[in-house]
């Protein structure tokens, strides 16, 4: 187990995010300190979702014959579907698969709601869990069978401009709520033998872990017109005629969970950015016996206004055990901002204010308004983590000019190489092989003249590449 697998199991325990002892390999149980984080980051990609798409929510099962309608699709997923084979004693005549992913749960429903052109475009989102038989090594949050969160967000539209287009609306809104969550990203087309089965294409965003290797986190798929034609989802046109809607899918998981945690977490554990973590605040009184119904008095009074005026998610922990201790619990979980308060503290109208990002203590007053530098501070705090996790980020993507050096530099440190290359699939399969490396995909064609890295023909692309997840 690397460094920071191990890392990540034991604040997965620690911090009580999720258990992993549940007795099904791949399937684990959600604690309610990662279920207020699950849910915090969910409240995010919601409101995002909600400008322009409508949540719906289908069925978890999908009989065999739609599963199999589409050819490369059902292709893709065979290895990875789950089977229902029986209803109690009684073995089913149509077998029933656990949802691999939506499309083809969803496309025979569309395909009797759509109608006319003024119907398009429509927008739908889910989120639902979803189920692989994954055969790679699997790891929480990062490559689980039972996906429990996964966003699955589906369009139609009347031409395929429209639908191109789509793919850059949803581009632009997993960035919003990526730079929401600090997590920094790459954003490539997938190479062709590496697209969602059935897609045209796929643009992934992808991050890198603290271990260099990267993690894809979220995919766009424009789907052409494969589905439409193969579950008849057709419209009219304004001039009577019948064609069928072009698509669009993306996807996010659990995986943008696992990324906050290995992204900004350290050796003291977790470190959440304000909007997801479970409290922005916790309250710690610095108790001696005679002082001790005064400084109670006054964490309360910091509670409520910091609650009441300032919206925020508070906790006072008044437990009757060492201050030390609770110091320790809270920073590694991650809470943003400890407040601490004694009587020596009331004495000079102060309070420290302890920054989780840097483990730095500010001395406030304790005047009037304690609300509005407590946000100060906690917008710093944002802004403070998604420059770090960006700094690092960008520390770890360089350019090579030989395969020898991307072969060095990838053994080497990780993180991501680029370069340029053809595009050919022959060639980048060689490339694959011979650097031990997967290709995440390719950016905006090749400006300049130029050769590719590894055939030496024309190059066309810039290409990154690195040790996947
Ligand atoms: C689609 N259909 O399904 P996608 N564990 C955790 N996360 C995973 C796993 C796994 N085993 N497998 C995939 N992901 C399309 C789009 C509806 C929505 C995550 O696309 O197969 C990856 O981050 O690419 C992936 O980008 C995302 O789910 C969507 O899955």
């Amino acid at each position: 187990m690397s460094e920071f697998s191990e890392w990540f199991h034991k604040i997965l325990e620690e911090a009580e995010i999720i258990d992993i002892r549940y007795p099904i390999k791949g399937m684990h149980v959600w604690m309610p300190q990662g279920f207020k984080i699950r849910k915090n980051v969910l409240n995010i990609l919601r409101d995002i979702l909600d400008e322009e798409h409508e949540e719906v929510l289908f069925p978890l099962l999908i009989p065999e014959d739609e599963l199999a309608k589409e050819g490369i699709h059902v292709k893709g997923f065979e290895s990875e579907v789950y089977w229902i084979t029986h209803g109690g004693l009684t073995q089913l005549n149509k077998k029933l698969a656990l949802r691999p992913t939506s499309e083809t749960a969803m496309y025979p429903m569309f395909s009797l709601w759509v109608r006319s052109h003024t119907d398009l475009p429509l927008k739908y989102y889910q989120i639902v869990n979803t189920f692989r038989y994954e055969t790679k090594h699997t790891r929480p949050l990062i490559r689980v069978r039972e996906i429990t969160t996964f966003k699955e967000a589906h369009t139609m539209h009347c031409t395929k401009k429209e639908a191109e287009e789509q793919v850059i609306t949803a581009l632009e809104l997993y960035k919003r709520f990526f730079d929401s969550l600090g997590i920094p990203y790459v954003i490539t087309r997938r190479p062709v033998w590496d697209k969602f089965p059935g897609a045209d294409y796929t643009m992934a965003f992808d991050t890198i872990l603290p271990d260099g290797k990267t993690l894809q986190i979220g995919t766009v798929h424009n789907l052409g017109q494969t589905f439409a034609r193969t579950f008849d989802i057709t419209y009219e046109t304004a001039s009577g005629d019948h064609e069928y809607v072009y698509q669009t899918c993306y996807g996010l998981s659990d995986r943008v969970i696992a990324s906050l945690i290995g992204i900004h977490g350290d050796e003291k554990g977790l470190c959440l950015p304000p909007d997801v973590a479970p409290y922005q605040v916790v309250i710690v009184p610095i108790i001696f016996k005679e002082a001790g119904e005064e400084v109670l008095k006054y964490c309360e009074d910091i509670k409520d206004a910091l609650e009441k005026r300032g919206n925020l998610k508070v906790y006072l922990d008044d437990r009757d055990i060492r201050a030390g201790k609770k110091f320790y619990e809270w920073e590694m979980r991650g809470i943003p901002v400890r407040i601490e308060l004694g009587p020596r503290d009331i004495q000079n109208k102060n309070m420290v204010v302890f920054r989780r990002d840097n483990l730095e203590k500010e001395i406030l007053s304790l005047g009037d308004d304690v609300v509005t530098p407590v946000k100060e501070i906690l917008n710093k705090i944002k802004s403070n983590m998604k420059n770090k996790a960006e700094e690092i980020f960008n520390q770890n993507i360089v350019s090579v000019k030989t395969v020898q050096a991307a072969k060095e530099h990838i053994e080497k440190h990780r993180g991501i190489v680029y370069f340029y290359w053809c595009g050919e699939e022959d060639c980048g399969k060689d490339l694959e092989e011979k650097v031990h490396v997967d290709i995440l995909g390719v950016q905006e064609e090749y400006p300049e003249e130029g050769k590719c890295i590894n055939c030496g023909s024309n190059a066309k692309y810039k290409t990154l590449i690195s040790k996947t997840y």
